[in-house]
C-alpha cells in the first residue's frame, strides 16, 4: 500500500524545529529614547511597551514598537560599565537579538543545544498578571543571538516585566507588515561555517547560492546563500566578502561594525510605491541607482502593473523570476557608522531577492563608499 510508505517519508520530511515567525528584533543603541522617536517619526512605527527605571530596571531602558507584524525593542544601557554599553561601544547601533516564535522554547532550546548550538539564556520563565512566556538563548555570528520566545496565551503588551507605552505622539504607520528576510555579512570564508550551523543546528534550508561571478563590479565582490526555516517564514541570506579590487561594501561593514552581524532588514509592504513616498517625506534617505536603469527596465522585467514613472522618480528597483517579480529599495545606513540599512520590498509573486538589481545596487552602494572615502 503506497500510504503505508508515504506516512514514514511525511514523518522524516517533517519540519524538526518548527518556527512560527520572527518574534521581535531588539537593537542596542547609543539613545534609545531618542531612537523610539527615529522609529515612530521616520519609520511609522507604533508605540507599544517600555521597560525601563519606572519598571524595577536599574541598567537598561527598552522600547518597543510595532507596525503590523513587525517588532522592534530598542534598548540603551542607564549606567557605564554595561555588557550593552560594551557591546555598543564596539559595534555602534546594531541587532542584538533576533527573538524567533516558537510552541515550545524550551524543545527549541535543547534541541539546538544538542546539536551544537551555544547556550546564551538557559529556558526561563517569565510571569506577569497578563501571563506567562518561557524565553530561551542562544549564540550565533558575532554578537548577535537568537532567542526563542513561546507564548503561553499571553495578553500583555510585549512580554512580562514590561508595561503599556502610550505617549500622545502617533505618527500614522507607513504600511510596513513584516519581516521578509534579515541578511548578515560574515567573515571572509566563514559564510559556510554559517550555512552549516542554520542547517545543523536549526534545521534550515539552503534556497539560493550566490557566487562572487553573480555578485560582481568592475572593484568588488562578495558571495551569499540563502537559509530558510521549513515554512518559509524566517529567511537569512548570509554574505562573506569575495577578493576584488578596492574594499568591498562587506568588509566595510566588518570593519566598521567591528566584526559579523545583521546587515540589512528587508521589510515587506503591500504598496512600496505609497511606502517609499511617505518614508520620504518624513527624511528616509534612499540609494539611488543611475536614471538610465529605468531607459531599459521594461525590456529586462517585462510588463508591470505600476507606471514607470512613480518607480524612476522613487528609485525603485524592480526584478522578475519564473514565479514573478519584485520591487525593492534600499536605505542608506541608519546611524553613523556605514552598517545597518533597511530594505523596503513588495513581492508580486517573486520568491527571489533581486538578482538582477545586484550590480545596479552594488555600484550604487560604491559611489556613496567613494563619497565618504571608504572604497
Ligand atoms: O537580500 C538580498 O540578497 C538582497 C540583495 O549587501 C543584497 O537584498 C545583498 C547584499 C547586499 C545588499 C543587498
Ligand atoms: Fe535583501
Amino acid at each position: 500500500m503506497s500510504s503505508t510508505l508515504a506516512a514514514p517519508q511525511a514523518e522524516v520530511l517533517a519540519d524538526d524545529f518548527p518556527l512560527l515567525g520572527t518574534d521581535y528584533v531588539e537593537l542596542y543603541v547609543g539613545n534609545s529614547r531618542q531612537s523610539a522617536l527615529f522609529y515612530q517619526a521616520c519609520m511609522g512605527f507604533q508605540p507599544l511597551a517600555y521597560a525601563g527605571l519606572s519598571t524595577g530596571l536599574k541598567d537598561r531602558e527598552s522600547y518597543v514598537l510595532v507596525q503590523d507584524k513587525i517588532r522592534l525593542v530598542l534598548t540603551s544601557p542607564l549606567k557605564g560599565g554595561t555588557e550593552i554599553g560594551r557591546l555598543h561601544d564596539l559595534h555602534g547601533d546594531t541587532v542584538r537579538c533576533v527573538a524567533l516564535w516558537v510552541e515550545d522554547a524550551t524543545k527549541a532550546f535543547n534541541t539546538a543545544v544538542e546539536r551544537g548550538a551555544q547556550p546564551v539564556m538557559e529556558p526561563c520563565s517569565f510571569e506577569d498578571e497578563h501571563g506567562t512566556c518561557v524565553r530561551a538563548q542562544i549564540q550565533s555570528f558575532g554578537n548577535t543571538i537568537h532567542e526563542f520566545v513561546e507564548r503561553k496565551a499571553y495578553n500583555g503588551p510585549f512580554l512580562p516585566g514590561y508595561q503599556a507605552w502610550n505617549p500622545e505622539y502617533r505618527p500614522e504607520p507607513v504600511g510596513l507588515k513584516y519581516i521578509d528576510h534579515m541578511v548578515s555579512n560574515v567573515d571572509e570564508g566563514e559564510m559556510n561555517t554559517w550555512v552549516n550551523w542554520y542547517a545543523d543546528v536549526m534545521g534550515f534550508k539552503q534556497l539560493i547560492s550566490f557566487d562572487d561571478k553573480d555578485i560582481s563590479t568592475k572593484f568588488t565582490a562578495l558571495m551569499s546563500k540563502v537559509m530558510s526555516n521549513g515554512n518559509g517564514r524566517v529567511k537569512f541570506p548570509i554574505n562573506e566578502p569575495a577578493p576584488g579590487l578596492k574594499k568591498s561594501q562587506i568588509e566595510e561593514y566588518l570593519e566598521f561594525h567591528g566584526g559579523p552581524g545583521i546587515q540589512h532588514i528587508a521589510v515587506a509592504t503591500d504598496d512600496v510605491i505609497s511606502t517609499v513616498r511617505q518614508l520620504r517625506a518624513r527624511g528616509i534617505e534612499f540609494l539611488r541607482v543611475p536614471d538610465t536603469y529605468y531607459d531599459t527596465l521594461l525590456e529586462r522585467v517585462g510588463d508591470i502593473d505600476e507606471d514607470l514613472s512613480p518607480l524612476r522618480e522613487l528609485g525603485i528597483l524592480v526584478d522578475r523570476d519564473d514565479e514573478g517579480y519584485l520591487l525593492q529599495i534600499f536605505t542608506k545606513p541608519v546611524q553613523p557608522r556605514p552598517t545597518v540599512f533597511f530594505e523596503i520590498i513588495q513581492r508580486k509573486g517573486a520568491t527571489s531577492f533581486g538578482k538582477g538589481n545586484f550590480k545596479a545596487l552594488f555600484e550604487a552602494i560604491e559611489r556613496e563608499q567613494e563619497l565618504r572615502g571608504t572604497l
